[in-house]
């Protein structure tokens, strides 16, 4: 439980509406941050934003208050993914008994369609510690293959109160769900028999997160081109952990003033709070290059009947 977590009181303030460090809160180019809270410290899980030949490693980021950063470079590397021949990237943090689990994409099935042999999707690795090294678990993608048109990408992993596990996911605006078993690293199967169930909101393009509140759950995810202008992140309510997802609106997207495409999120819930912070990738005003993106935090209200504000952006 969160409650009692020493991360409560050393982040509990209510007015923080952004970064206290400034966005960017990291130095670098990353996109696609997802995070976690392990070892009573935030855990920051990004691509590393270049040329995809490059993406060949992860760095990870912790704090202890959101505001003293440590970087851990080279978490995952493709040395210990010997189906990744080149991009690894948007990983998954989750922990579960005592081990910590990395989902991610490998390579780009539609991309290496022409290389013989070329195989991609959803990997996942497993590790003893939050900073690594995540080794793959399965020695293959444990998606690696479409479902209704969603390329296997852009993982949400969410855990049920239940205890039950799920993988939202898909780029190619086509969203799936499907169910993880206890041992994080297979797919489970839902009533029916089947292991996916197409769930693509109105408008959804990549990104896919769950999280939940009160009861309520909330699915998100990012819309628009991922190098537009109009990238940002909505997202829908529904008491079902498999939807409908009937879009509310948008939740985040860039302001002229301060930040260009802003997009592919994770969200932090300080332990034992009703605070909430949006983990996110933008664009810096003057940059066009296509890679330059960087990590910034804000924070999410909830409003009254459970909807959620749109987010203010932080200045740089
Ligand atoms: O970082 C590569 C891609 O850009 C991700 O898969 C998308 O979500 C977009 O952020």
């Amino acid at each position: 439980s969160a409650v009692g977590n020493p991360l409560a009181n050393a982040i509990a303030k209510p007015d923080w509406t952004t970064a206290p460090a400034g966005n960017p809160f990291v130095d670098g180019w990353y996109a696609d941050p997802d995070v976690a809270i392990y070892q009573d410290e935030y855990w920051v899980f990004p691509t590393y934003s270049d040329a995809y030949e490059k993406q060949t490693f992860m760095d990870a980021f912790s704090s202890p208050d959101l505001v003293n950063w440590t970087k851990h470079p080279n978490i995952l590397t493709i040395d210990n993914v010997k189906w990744a021949n080149k991009a690894v990237w948007a990983p998954a943090p989750v922990a579960r008994n005592g081990r910590y689990f990395l989902y991610f994409a490998a390579n780009d099935i539609q991309e290496d369609e022409d290389q013989a042999g070329a195989i991609g999707g959803i990997g996942v690795a497993v590790a003893d510690n939050p900073q690594g090294p995540y080794i793959d678990a399965i020695g293959k993608p444990l998606i690696g293959h479409y479902y209704n048109d969603a390329q296997p990408i852009d993982q949400g992993v969410f855990i049920d109160d239940d205890g039950q596990a799920y993988m939202y996911y898909g780029g190619h605006s086509h969203a799936n769900v499907a169910k993880l078993n206890e041992d994080m690293i297979s797919i489970g199967a839902f009533d029916d028999g089947t292991q996916f169930k197409e769930i693509t909101p109105v408008d959804y393009v990549e990104g896919s997160l769950m999280i939940k509140r009160n009861g309520t759950y909330y699915f998100m995810w990012s819309e628009g081109g991922w190098m537009g202008s109009d990238y940002s992140v909505a997202y829908a309510m529904t008491n079902s952990p498999t939807g409908p997802f009937n879009r509310k609106g948008k939740i985040l997207q860039e302001d002229p003033a301060v930040a260009k495409g802003c997009g592919h999120h994770g969200i932090i819930n300080v332990p034992g709070t009703d605070i909430w912070y949006i983990v996110y990738h933008r664009r810096p005003l003057s940059e066009t290059a296509a890679n330059h993106r960087v990590l910034a935090y804000d924070r999410m209200y909830f409003n009254d009947d459970g909807t959620i504000a749109p987010v203010k952006l932080g200045v740089e």
